[in-house]
């Protein structure tokens, strides 16, 4: 839905690139009007007015902002990216350094690098629903125990009437968005999935390398539908996810972690391919089952996920934690 909504905004850009220029080259009188319209399909941020910084870190270099665009809600995550060891040789021969003091063998500086090297990766949700602005805000967080008859009695009535849009999830499957950004893909209907980059992930270095394979299926919403006839599913994404990295990326298995989330935040279901050395937001013990454990335990148990206690953590807003409250569970 994201990626619809930014693709709608540049289509929308390029038209009014065109006017813009045609009304300059007459002389169009109307200048003031000319030289915002030229602000806005240069930059489709142009105008966003914000309403609140949902949550910052000075050590992630993130901020995450709701507000205004053309109207409409939207979320702006803004996050410097890494430094790459391949652009050292640019950054100390083509910048413009202030000095900030010095002090014996001691010297700190304010160092501009050329332009393309200082860049901010931006996400933008637009149009966003309150849910994804709750998701971003900075909240208390609970830890809750679920079992399995809890599952089906409290959690999953909330998440059908609940969750996220997966519309995202089947413009990739379908190929309507993405396409140019697929890395593998096995058709096969019943075992097969797609594996590309996860959109939090800018593909500029390998020490945050994200990848997420989500499976050609459409009846599997989470870990608690998996049983041991999904066992094939399972070993294949293993299994050419991680041939497929090694290919592409040079990165052996033996450096990637490969898990599932639960809860997830969208109920088609995809599993992480992460940098081993990467510490990715929800890949703690709380919320990530390693694909290999999984596997393991559907081979001992088909009926494991449908009958464990399983953890997770939810924040103080999320409705499915009233849930839990009001069953006398927390
Ligand atoms: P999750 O385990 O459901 O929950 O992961 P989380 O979002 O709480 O981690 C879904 C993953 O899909 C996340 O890592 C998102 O960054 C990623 N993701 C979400 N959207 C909307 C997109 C998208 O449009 N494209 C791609 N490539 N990844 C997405």
């Amino acid at each position: 839905m994201a990626e619809a909504g930014k693709r709608e905004v540049d289509f929308a850009d390029r038209n009014e690139t065109d006017t813009v220029k045609a009304k300059r080259l007459k002389n169009d009188p109307n200048s003031d009007q000319d030289n915002h319209n030229e602000s806005a399909s240069a930059n489709p941020l142009f105008g966003f007015k914000t309403t609140t910084v949902l949550r910052d870190s000075a050590r992630e270099k993130n901020m995450f902002i709701h507000g205004k665009l053309n109207d409409q809600d939207a979320v702006i995550i803004l996050e410097k990216t890494p430094i790459r060891e391949d652009t050292l040789l640019e950054i100390f021969n083509g910048s413009r350094l202030k000095l900030d003091m010095r002090n014996d063998i001691y010297s700190t500086y304010q160092l501009q690098p050329p332009a393309h090297l200082n860049e901010m990766k931006t996400t933008v949700v637009c149009p966003a629903t309150e849910k994804h602005v709750k998701k971003y805000l900075r909240q208390e967080t609970y830890l809750v125990q679920e079992t399995g008859e809890d599952y089906r009695s409290i959690t999953l009535p909330y998440i059908q009437s609940q969750s996220f849009s997966v519309q995202w999830v089947y413009n990739i499957l379908e190929k309507k968005a993405e396409a140019e950004r697929i890395v593998y893909e096995d058709p096969d209907q019943d075992v097969g999935f797609v594996l590309l980059p996860d959109f939090k992930w800018d593909q500029k270095q390998l020490d945050d390398l994200h990848l997420i394979a989500i499976v050609h299926r459409r009846d599997i919403k989470s870990l608690r539908d998996l049983t041991a006839l999904h066992l094939p599913l399972l070993t294949n994404i293993h299994k050419k996810g991680e041939e497929s990295i090694l290919k592409r990326y040079g990165v052996a298995a033996s450096k990637l972690k490969v898990y599932l989330h639960y809860q997830p935040s969208y109920y088609h279901l995809h599993i992480h391919f992460n940098a081993l050395s990467y510490d990715a937001p929800g890949c703690g013990v709380e919320h990530a089952h390693l694909l290999s454990d999984v596997i393991q335990n559907l081979q001992a148990d088909s009926q494991y996920y449908h009958s464990r206690s399983l953890s997770f953590p939810l924040r103080a807003d999320q409705g499915l934690l009233s849930k839990f409250k009001d069953a006398g569970k927390l």
